[in-house]
């Protein structure tokens, strides 16, 4: 498998992680971000949106983190990434989705590009714009968690939606998010940085990392 990533790219490191907790070896093409490598038209051939993550596996491309997620989870079941109730199943989704519909899309690059280039936004304002959405996101996973977490997110085994925490954690780091609102959300994700599969996929574990 190869896997389009950077060490920086936190939908990159969703699928790191995941990649790891199955065990399954992975080559990975690094595309610098700083630099638009993302843009190549050699890259735009494989995954047309021009982000990464993207997973070449078998003669396929497959893009979007949170579907290369459930190809993994349905190709490789163990061990699994939601749990085998249909209510289970939709309360670690939503929890995923409240990072990767509701977050991450306003606080990307491109967007933080545009803000500044369009909109004539400087750095503080960037970093408002980042926290902002980070902030509402953690308000309704810290309860969300809450109400169905254990050791993890879900229950007390590591799964989806602690898959997208941490990266999404890291980020709120990266922007020097204060994160005591969130005590939950704080020791679910302490609780999977110290499990071996998330530690190997951190960025600062990657060869590139600066
Ligand atoms: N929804 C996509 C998001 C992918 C994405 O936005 N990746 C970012 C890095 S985290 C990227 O490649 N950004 C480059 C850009 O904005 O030009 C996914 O989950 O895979």
């Amino acid at each position: 498998m190869i896997l389009h990533d950077y060490w920086r790219s936190s939908a990159a490191y969703r699928v790191r992680i995941g990649l790891n907790l199955k065990g399954l070896a992975y080559t990975s093409v690094s595309h610098d971000l700083t630099m638009n490598e993302q843009r190549d038209p050699a890259y735009l051939a494989k995954a047309p949106q021009g982000l990464v993550p993207a997973l070449e596996v078998g003669g396929r491309v497959l893009v979007q983190s949170v579907a290369i997620l459930e190809w993994l989870d349905e190709t490789y079941p163990n061990p699994p990434f939601l749990p085998v109730d249909a209510d289970g199943r939709a309360a670690v989704r939503a929890m995923a989705l409240v990072i990767a519909a509701d977050i991450h899309p306003v606080n990307n690059l491109r967007i933080a590009n545009a803000l500044r280039s369009d909109f004539g936004a400087d750095g503080a304002t960037v970093v408002a714009w980042m926290q902002r959405w980070m902030t509402a996101g953690f308000d309704a996973l810290e309860a969300m968690v809450a109400r169905d977490g254990g050791d993890f997110s879900y229950g007390d085994a590591p799964g989806l939606a602690d898959i997208l925490l941490v990266p999404q954690w890291y980020n709120a780091e990266r922007y020097r998010l204060d994160t005591t609102p969130w005590p939950r959300l704080a020791a679910v994700v302490d609780r999977a940085r110290a499990l071996p599969a998330f530690a190997a996929a951190a960025p600062e574990r990657q060869r590139e990392a600066d």
